[in-house]
């Protein structure tokens, strides 16, 4: 089976709608496919600050959404980042690969920074997609299940891997991003034309999932899209139908043009009432599947105490092949 490694942040509060339509969506259809590595990145999400009481939880409350969402750990192997050493071990030696300027490239980095400010943007946010490029070549990774906001880091990985075996002798598979481009960009409600991000200017356009469900129809029935009336598919003249279109249709497994036909001749309004109550049916669930993990503290943690056990084994067996082949004398 090819492999497939993927990580997401342990956001504040809830996963939103782009992770799950853009990313975790894709997680689960690989554990059919895929010998599937998934985890949560909490080495990540400390390159911004994090309260340590809160940074725990939202670790937990993140492994929790990922089997509610349908992560079966029979099939995959899900894990929390610090749990295995060797990803900041790898992540070092990345570093000392990868040009200045090159690192400087990184367009998350350079929105990230100038949001937050030069003085205030953490050195671990300038490497931080240099840890991915660890995170993912420590598994062998054949395919990386990502959002489209992700190319760039994955194509950073792809020419680190070529680098480090060029250099030292074939170590590391050059893996693929897997995007699936219908949903590789799930938009903001309020703002059609940037994507849906935790970062958000207003909450009324970011769809969490652990909202409650009656705000949630709110916001999808809130939703700006265009002063005409006609319901079709156009990125470009109509980012905001369009937008709704994409969540309806992957929702659902209604293709798009079904949805074109299904709602000719009628009203925007029709639409987003509709859509709503698709939203509301799929939240519902996964919020009660949500806390039942969280409510169980126990089976939780033994889940990702036996991931991390697998993770670790091929992890300390990639990173012992590149500490040799780097030229590191072993430690007898
Ligand atoms: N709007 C989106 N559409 C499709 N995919 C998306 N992803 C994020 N937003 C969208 C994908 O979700 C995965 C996990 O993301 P992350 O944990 O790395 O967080 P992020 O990309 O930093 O998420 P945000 O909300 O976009 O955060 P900010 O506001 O900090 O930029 C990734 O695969 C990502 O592509």
């Amino acid at each position: 089976r090819p492999r497939a490694l993927s990580g997401i942040q342990p956001t504040a509060g809830s996963f939103h709608l782009g992770n799950y339509l853009g990313a975790i969506r894709q997680y689960v259809a690989l554990q059919e496919t895929h010998d599937a590595f998934y985890m949560v990145v909490d080495l990540h999400a400390i390159t911004v600050p994090q309260d340590p009481a809160e940074l725990r939880a939202n670790t937990r409350l993140a492994a929790a959404q990922l089997l509610a969402a349908g992560l079966d750990p029979e099939r995959c192997t899900l894990f929390i980042q610090s749990h295995v050493p060797e990803h900041a071990q790898l992540g070092w030696i990345m570093n000392c690969l990868t040009g200045f300027g090159e690192a400087s490239r990184m367009t998350q980095f350079k929105d990230k920074s100038a949001k937050q400010g030069a003085d205030r943007a953490t050195v671990g946010l300038f490497t931080y997609p240099i840890l991915q490029v660890a995170d993912i070549l420590l598994y062998q990774a054949d395919a990386v299940p990502v959002g489209e906001d992700q190319r760039q880091h994955i194509e950073l990985t792809r020419d680190l891997a070529e680098r480090f075996n060029g250099r030292f002798g074939r170590t590391f598979t050059v893996p693929a991003p897997h995007i699936v481009k219908e949903v590789a960009k799930i938009y903001d409600l309020q703002d059609p034309t940037i994507k849906m991000s935790k970062s958000a200017s207003t909450p009324k356009g970011l769809i969490n999932l652990l909202d409650e469900p009656k705000a949630t129809a709110k916001k999808v029935r809130s939703a700006v899209t265009d002063t005409d009336t006609v319901i079709r598919f156009d990125s470009v003249e109509k980012p905001g139908i369009s937008n709704l279109l994409t969540i309806y249709s992957t929702l659902t497994g209604t293709t798009v043009t079904e949805l074109e036909q299904k709602y000719e001749g009628k009203g925007y309004g029709a639409l987003k009432t509709d859509l709503a109550d698709v939203m509301v049916e799929f939240v519902t669930p996964f919020r009660t599947r949500t806390q039942e993990y969280l409510d169980d503290p126990e089976t939780l943690d033994s889940i990702l105490a036996k991931g991390a056990e697998k993770a670790r084994a091929v992890a300390a067996e990639t990173l012992a092949a590149a500490f040799d082949r780097v030229g590191f004398l072993p430690a007898k």
